[in-house]
């Protein structure tokens, strides 16, 4: 019954070499202290593509050694901006160049159609580091009109250290969103990737070199998160800390920094984002995007539209389309041409969407349509939708992260406005809607960091992104991105001469 552009189980040959799987510290490739290695699992059989360096404690200590003496001892944060800003663009204009190989290499590591990673996510990372490129000789301070007779002025200083840790949906992205800012404002990182996805952080830190960072300015460890990632958020060395990931792992590192030596931290983390159609909606459009904001990515979206709610009128309609649509959604080898949605990215989060998806079957939500894995080999799951679903509900509450659609029933615009509030986190929402004024109003009264209206999943180097309530604290991209990675020093200085 289901779409499926590749058979499941045919023999699958290397798509692409893998030619980085050492940590990346003070400019060299080099193995973990301990000698030690873990596996790289390809989500499409479960078998490992290669085994890399698999960092701990003192992996992250020499990284961290590597990075604060880049920065105490320069060159990089007392190069000129505009040096920085070069190097920046060489990076970019790299990436762009080895475009095919990244998008290879990220689509085999997480199982992301590789029609996604070569016409949108690379084309994204590159601009990206474009974007930052710009501002890292437009970032100055003020002059401040204070009481008496003073000249004063703010330095906008980078921070230092800074410590990032990122998850394994958006491999590339995360890198860039972390990463980017941090070297504009001319901080130096450690950055620790997910265990699931270090591949394509490792090509990029090659291509880094060859545009000519400085050695100790970008250091790239791989490994677990209690064994690398916790000693990075704990150090205190490390000026810094930006995560991405869970909301539960996201409260760990925040205490490990408190504890610490009180680092500042910027979180992003999980959500379960509304997706309102109202009764006015072109109802073929709406399915499209409400299909769209859920099942991109194999579900594995932090903003996904994960609630959809239908006004009571269109509902039946809205619901019939959405089950029609999911059996459309080509599932299969994300290196099939036609082919939309991969497998999840590993055994556990496998497990997970399941489970999810028993417990909706349980409280007798309506299964319209999956409810299982495909295939036998790998983490393939039948895009699967669920109606009548009630507030109640663990599916209706929970981030599921997977391709697993839930359809909520609405009668009024203020009723779906408590409701869709009705949560710990507020990452995002959806609106379709062709009133203007419904629009305004859903866009003032949803408590989110995005609200997109008769859109979704627009991102934009930009658009700031970021959580309210339990989805995060700050904001990643645009130029609030920058304060995240900036010190503001006032200079007061007594003037010589009142009569100036
Ligand atoms: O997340 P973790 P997991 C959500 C999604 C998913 C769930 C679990 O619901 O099903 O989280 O995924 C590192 N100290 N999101 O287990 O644990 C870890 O190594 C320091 C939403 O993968 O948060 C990885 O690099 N670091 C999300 C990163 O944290 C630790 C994206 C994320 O892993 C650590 C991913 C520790 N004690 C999952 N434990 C989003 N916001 O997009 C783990 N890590």
């Amino acid at each position: 019954r289901y779409s499926t552009a590749a058979a499941l189980e045919e023999p699958i040959s290397p798509p692409v070499q893998v030619s980085y799987t050492q940590h990346l510290i003070n400019g060299k490739f080099v193995d973990a202290a301990s000698g030690k290695k873990f596996p790289v699992l390809d989500p499409r059989t479960g078998e490992a593509i290669t085994h890399v360096a698999e960092g701990d404690a003192e992996d992250i200590n020499r990284a961290v050694a590597a990075a604060r003496k880049a920065f105490d001892e320069g060159p990089w944060p007392k190069m000129s901006a505009y040096e920085r800003s070069r190097v920046l663009l060489r990076f970019a204009d790299l990436v762009e160049k080895h475009s095919e190989e990244l998008a290879l290499l990220e689509s085999w590591n997480t199982g992301k159609p590789y029609s996604q990673t070569s016409t949108s996510e690379l084309p994204s990372f590159a601009r990206l580091f474009h974007y930052y490129a710009g501002w890292a000789d437009k970032i100055h301070g003020l002059t401040v009109p204070a009481d008496g007779n003073y000249h004063v002025q703010t330095l906008h200083e980078p921070i230092g250290v800074a410590g990032q840790i990122i998850p394994w949906n958006f491999p590339l992205i995360m890198f860039a969103w972390k990463v980017g800012p941090a070297l504009a404002c001319g901080n130096t990182v450690v950055l620790k990737t997910a265990e699931q996805t270090p591949l394509t952080a490792l090509y990029a830190g090659k291509l880094f070199q060859e545009a000519g960072l400085p050695p100790g300015v970008l250091n790239i460890v791989s490994g677990y998160g209690p064994t690398a990632g916790a000693p990075l958020a704990s150090h205190v060395d490390v000026d810094k800390l930006a995560f991405t990931g869970s909301t539960e792992t996201g409260k760990v590192v925040l205490e490990l920094a408190a504890r610490s030596n009180l680092k500042p931290v910027t979180l992003e983390l999980g959500g379960k984002s509304p997706f309102i159609v109202c009764e006015d909606a072109d109802v073929d459009k709406a399915v499209e995007l409400a299909h769209f904001a859920l099942f991109f990515n194999q579900g594995q979206c932090c903003c996904a539209g994960s609630r959809t709610y239908v006004h009571e009128r269109v509902y039946d309609e809205f619901t019939e389309k959405a089950k029609a649509r999911a059996l459309r959604r080509v599932v299969g080898d994300p290196f099939k041409k036609g082919v939309e949605q991969g497998p999840q990215i590993d055994s556990e989060q496998f497990q997970k969407v399941l489970r999810y998806i028993r417990s909706g079957i349980e409280s007798n939500a309506t299964l319209e349509c999956g409810g299982d894995r495909l295939g036998s080999r790998g983490y393939f799951i039948q895009p699967t939708v669920f109606s009548n679903v009630q507030e109640d509900m663990l599916i209706a509450q929970d981030e599921i992260f997977g391709p697993v659609q839930t359809i909520l029933k609405f009668k009024d615009i203020d009723e779906v406005i408590r409701r869709a509030n009705n949560t710990s986190y507020g990452l995002a929402a959806g609106v379709f809607t062709k009133n203007v004024d419904t629009a305004n109003t859903f866009s003032r009264a949803l408590k989110a960091g995005t609200v997109w209206v008769n859109c979704f999943d627009v991102f934009d180097a930009a658009i700031p992104f970021g959580g309210y309530k339990m989805s995060g604290i700050g904001r990643e991209k645009g130029i609030y991105s920058l304060n995240n990675y900036l010190q503001v020093k006032a200079v007061v200085t007594p003037l010589k001469n009142p009569a100036w």
